[in-house]
């Protein structure tokens, strides 16, 4: 018997990507723990990781490559061999390709975040095919836009300073269930004294613990952070000279938030005006004492219509009061913009010739509907789906499974399990797992570059995303020498070693030690320096007013609200928001016996009042409607919901709830103000009992 371990690096879409190792004995994984030594792992792994064995040697793996028999949507398959799928692949997409390539469609998200297994070869496989480009929007994308008009970059306040905080401000975010190690620290802080303040329009498992809970209506945090500017700026809380030296158009911004009195944004936000108050005191005081005072902003704020100016608004706070000036201040939505990947040398962009139009990944539902047009372009002819699983996952389902339900649409998915998406496929290719292949990670919620290692082999005939692409390419013809790289190839040019935060990256090292800190600034913002145009803090924003958006923080109100749509309301008053089930990660893991005995079954959290007035009671299943679709639930009775708000912690596998649906059948393909993002958050429904 020979046991070894292996250094890995989990793959999911979660902030943490943490440090595993990997038990290997007799060339099977035996155990997954955490690596004690890596700073934010510490050691400690989530419950869904900690049972990444059990999901790697499910009975239900996909180990064959399978065609379909049965009808699409039906899952009925026969077992063929790699040969038979990879020639009939490229037989279908030879004369697609020689027609109009744009007609062929990559659908990815995250599904691994490895900057080898997502868009490397696959990139390089659809750039020299000249398929349509998708736009990965599904996530974080409306953030992310705000968030860089104002700042510049997502690049905020480092991890590991969390703990030295004396308030830490959890907006939009359940860091218990998404953000574990974010959590830890936060905990540490509390320890230390800290106050932790969480705002919510629903009582999290986070929100529980902190010492303040401001539950505003969703899609609303615009406002309040206009609010707080208000107060700061009134009882003069404000940093005169952060503001002078490094932050742009405080005049303007003065005036803007001046407008928006505590008592107006309590309005807006359905909370008080005291709360409005309090809160810009304590951040505004804790700034002036000279101690940490973070926010930890995080994505629940920007699945709404005002989600990129929600949280454009959040940012003008930290640089309002100097919170940057500590290293335990400041904000973080995302640390992902630190790392130097080297996207141009994994995806390879120059084999593209010409400019194919790109596709909205938020509104495949509408896409795979639409005939050929002028301003559509060729209708989509094929979709080839890897680490994503739209069918559950993306928003307006009915729509989606319309789409991929056609006859004529030729689809292939690379897949670990029969989900959802697998159901509607033509071909299936079974992908190997992070304990199976070769990748390298950034991350968006630490600064450590990552090694996964392979700690075994592949599992029946499972191959690599990456060899799946390589093998397409052999098929396509396609003889540019990138096609031969292998996998530790390319990880060794997932990074840019000449730049200065990853200097000396070399992968046989990293491979080697597991993972490197990038070469950063405790506190980056302490001196200013913003990656914007004007190299400040844009509170006015040129680039927003040439994109055709306000200049200045605003308020833009929901789509679907009962102040902003109320014609809308009178039919479906309660706005529902489906954020992540704790034992899921998105749609992955809802297969794991275990961890989906853990969250039982699909539930919806809803207030007593909303349940009494309409007879439902402990227990009862509940269908939850709209215009766009239905799902039905088991309903919890429970003020965790504030009145108005149903809560449906998601993602389910259709397949898996007992009506064959989840909660986008609900959710609709409208898109945010920024980003081009869906809007999940953005929801009203109706609810009754089930029949
Ligand atoms: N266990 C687990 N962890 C995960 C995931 C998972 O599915 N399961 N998913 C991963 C992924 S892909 C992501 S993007 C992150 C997402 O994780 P987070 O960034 O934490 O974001 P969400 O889970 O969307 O929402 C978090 C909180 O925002 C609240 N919220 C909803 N609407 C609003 C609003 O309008 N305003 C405010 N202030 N709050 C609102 C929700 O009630 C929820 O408690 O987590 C990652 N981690
Ligand atoms: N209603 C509602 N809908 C949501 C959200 C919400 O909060 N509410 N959250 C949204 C968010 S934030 C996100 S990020 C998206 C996530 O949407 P997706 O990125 O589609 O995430 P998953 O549902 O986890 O599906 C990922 C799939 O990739 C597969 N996979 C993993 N690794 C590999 C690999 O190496 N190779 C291959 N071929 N496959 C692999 C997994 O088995 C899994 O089935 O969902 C969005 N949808
Ligand atoms: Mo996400």
């Amino acid at each position: 018997m020979t046991t070894t371990q292996v250094r890995a690096t989990c793959p999911l879409d979660c902030p943490d990507t943490c440090a595993l190792l990997v038990t290997v004995t007799d060339g099977v994984a035996t155990a997954v723990k955490g690596d004690p030594d890596h700073p934010t792992t510490a050691g400690v792994l989530c419950t869904k990781v900690s049972r990444f064995t059990e999901r790697t040697y499910h009975a239900d793996r996909l180990l064959h490559p399978l065609r379909r028999v049965g009808k699409k949507g039906e899952g009925k398959f026969e077992t063929i061999s790699w040969d038979e799928a990879l020639d009939s692949i490229a037989a279908r997409l030879a004369p697609i390709a020689a027609r109009n390539p744009q007609a062929i469609l990559p659908y990815s998200y995250c599904g691994t975040m490895g900057l080898v297994q997502g868009e490397s070869m696959s990139s390089r496989f659809f750039n020299q095919l000249g398929a349509s480009l998708l736009d990965r929007t599904i996530c974080a994308s409306a953030g992310a836009t705000g968030y860089r008009y104002t700042v510049g970059a997502t690049v905020g306040t480092d991890m590991e300073q969390f703990q030295n905080a004396k308030l830490i401000i959890i907006w939009g975010g359940n860091p218990i269930a998404s953000n574990l190690h974010f959590w830890m620290r936060a905990q540490e802080a509390k320890r230390n004294g800290a106050t932790l303040v969480a705002i919510d329009p629903y009582r999290s498992l986070t929100a529980e613990k902190c010492h303040q809970h401001i539950a505003l209506l969703p899609g609303t945090d615009a406002a309040l952070a206009l609010g707080l500017m208000h107060v700061l700026i009134k009882e003069d809380l404000v940093d005169h000279d952060y503001i002078a030296q490094h932050t742009l158009g405080y005049d303007r911004l003065t005036q803007r938030a001046l407008e928006w009195t505590p008592e107006r944004t309590a309005e807006v936000c359905g909370i008080s005006a005291t709360e409005v108050i309090e809160l810009a005191r304590l951040y505004g005081q804790t700034c002036r004492n000279g101690d940490g005072a973070a926010i930890r902003a995080n994505y629940g704020v920007q699945r709404v219509r005002g989600g990129g100016m929600a949280v454009r608004n959040i940012a003008c706070l930290p640089a309002l009061t100097g919170a940057w000036r500590h290293a335990a201040g400041g904000m973080q939505l995302s640390s992902s913009g630190s790392f130097p990947v080297n996207r141009k040398a994994l995806q390879r962009p120059d084999l593209l010739k010409g400019t194919p139009r790109t596709i909205n990944m938020s509104t495949i539902g509408d896409d795979l509907l639409k005939a050929s047009s002028a301003e559509f372009g060729p209708q989509v002819e094929a979709v080839i789906v890897y680490n994503s699983n739209p069918l559950a996952v993306a928003p307006d389902s009915s729509k989606v499974a319309q789409g991929f339900a056609r006859e004529d649409l030729f689809t292939v998915v690379l897949e670990h399990f029969q989900t959802d998406t697998v159901d509607y496929a033509d071909i299936v290719l079974p992908a190997t797992t992070q304990l199976e292949h070769v990748d390298a990670h950034s991350t968006y919620g630490h600064l450590y570059m990552m090694a996964n290692n392979a700690a075994v082999a592949p599992l029946g005939e499972a191959k690599a995303n990456t060899e799946i692409f390589r093998l397409l390419a052999q098929r396509m013809g396609f003889d540019d020498p990138c096609f031969q790289d292998s996998d530790d190839a390319l990880a060794a040019q997932a990074f840019d070693a000449k730049d200065a935060r990853a200097v000396h990256f070399d992968w046989e090292s990293l491979k080697r030690t597991g993972w490197q800190k990038l070469a950063m600034p405790d506190a980056p913002f302490a001196d200013g320096g913003f990656p914007t145009p004007s190299g400040k803090c844009e509170f006015y924003s040129q680039a927003m007013q040439d994109a055709g958006l306000d200049p200045l923080p605003t308020y833009i109100a929901p789509y679907e609200s009962p102040a902003s749509n109320p014609e809308l309301a009178a039919r479906f008053p309660l706005a529902m928001i489906s954020p992540p089930a704790r034992n899921f990660l998105n749609s992955t893991f809802v297969n794991v016996k275990s961890l989906r005995a853990a969250e039982g079954e699909p539930h919806l959290d809803m207030h007593p009042d909303d349940c009494s007035a309409r007879g439902i009671a402990v227990g009862d299943m509940v269908r939850i409607f709209n215009d766009r679709g239905s799902f039905v639930a088991k309903v919890r009775v429970t003020d965790k919901a504030r009145r108005g708000l149903v809560v449906g912690l998601s993602v389910w596998w259709k397949k898996l709830a007992s009506d064959g649906k989840n909660a986008n059948e609900v959710t609709s393909q409208r898109l945010t103000d920024m980003g081009r993002a869906p809007t999940f958050y953005d929801t009203l429904v109706e609810v009754e009992k089930a029949a």
